[in-house]
């Protein structure tokens, strides 16, 4: 018998955690390994994911007044950064800033985009750190101005507990002058939905890929075809779930355990929280910022708020 290879203790004990509760779930943190990082990229593509280029859109044309509210000499510190495909466009703009520092919690693309982003910005020192923003993350004082930028919509995965916590965090960092912040914005659900279920599947491929990850990193033995891709919008909570639906009464290992699954039964795999300028101000001011501006597109699809301590 081949011997069960853990290569990832932390991902089996979320998984035995969140598949022993009911209803079932996981974080979507989880997600992004290279594999999801790169159907991830994909999504940002479809044409049924507005918010990737509408965020772009609007932080092209509003780079400026972006930029009025960055400080000379700031250190930039991007949540969740990716590929830092969206930085550059602010990049491009602040040319007085002392550091970019990226934070993700993939080690090997953080390496390649902090790699990538120095040869592009020779002048800029760019200090990659590895960390999960859910987290409380502590940043010395070294006496310069700092501003966070979290474009993306990502703090919509947090629940309003978590969204709080985040943010005053930020709050709290050393020299902190900013936060400049992507939210997906409440529209008609139609378009919500298809955003997260595009009819190429490329959204499916992504939420079901956090079974295959399961296989691959905790010697899980779940069969991904017994499972389908759902994607809801709870108006009540204002957000996008996301979940794995169970096609079958079935059992499937887990580490140690056999975890049952009834057919019928999902697995919650993400939150994506939308807002309004308003929802996003009042939430904001609970942990401590007020919203100083606020940017989005002719259709009002998405939003970039500017917030200040
Ligand atoms: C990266 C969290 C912003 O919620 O829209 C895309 C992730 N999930 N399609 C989002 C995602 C399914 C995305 N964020």
């Amino acid at each position: 018998m081949d011997a069960l290879v853990i290569r990832n203790p932390e991902l089996l004990a979320d998984a035995l955690r969140g598949l022993s509760q009911s209803p079932k779930r996981m974080e979507p943190k989880w997600f992004y390994d290279a594999e999801g990082s790169a159907l991830f990229e994909r999504i940002t593509e479809l044409p049924e994911y507005y918010p990737t280029r509408t965020e772009t859109a609007i932080l092209t044309a509003g780079a400026d007044r972006l930029a009025a509210h960055v400080p000379e000499g700031a250190e930039l510190v991007e949540l969740g950064s990716g590929a830092s495909v969206k930085t550059r466009l602010l990049l491009d703009r602040l040319t007085g800033l002392s550091a970019y520092v990226p934070v993700d919690i993939s080690a090997s693309f953080l390496k390649e985009t902090a790699r990538a982003l120095a040869r592009d910005y020779p002048d800029l020192p760019i200090h990659p750190v590895v960390a999960d923003f859910t987290k409380p993350l502590r940043l010395a004082d070294e006496g310069h101005p700092r501003v966070g930028f979290f474009p993306g919509s990502t703090l919509g995965n947090l629940d309003p507990e978590g969204a709080r916590a985040l943010m005053r965090g930020v709050r709290d960092w050393p020299g902190i002058r900013g936060f400049i912040v992507g939210i997906d914005l409440i529209k008609d659900e139609d378009t919500l939905v298809r955003a997260y279920d595009d009819a190429a599947g490329v959204t499916a491929a992504f939420n079901l890929n956090l079974l295959h990850r399961m296989n691959r990193e905790i010697g899980a033995d779940f069969d991904p075809d017994r499972f389908a891709h759902r994607a809801i919008w709870n108006a009540e909570k204002a957000r996008i779930e996301m979940h794995l639906e169970s096609l079958e009464d079935q059992e499937v290992q887990i580490g140690p355990r056999r975890i049952r699954f009834r057919a019928g039964e999902t697995i919650h795999t993400e939150n994506s929280h939308k807002f309004s300028a308003t929802s996003f101000a009042e939430r904001a001011a609970e942990a401590g910022w007020r919203l100083a501006d606020f940017l989005t597109d002719a259709r009002r699809q998405f939003g970039v708020a500017v917030l200040e301590p």
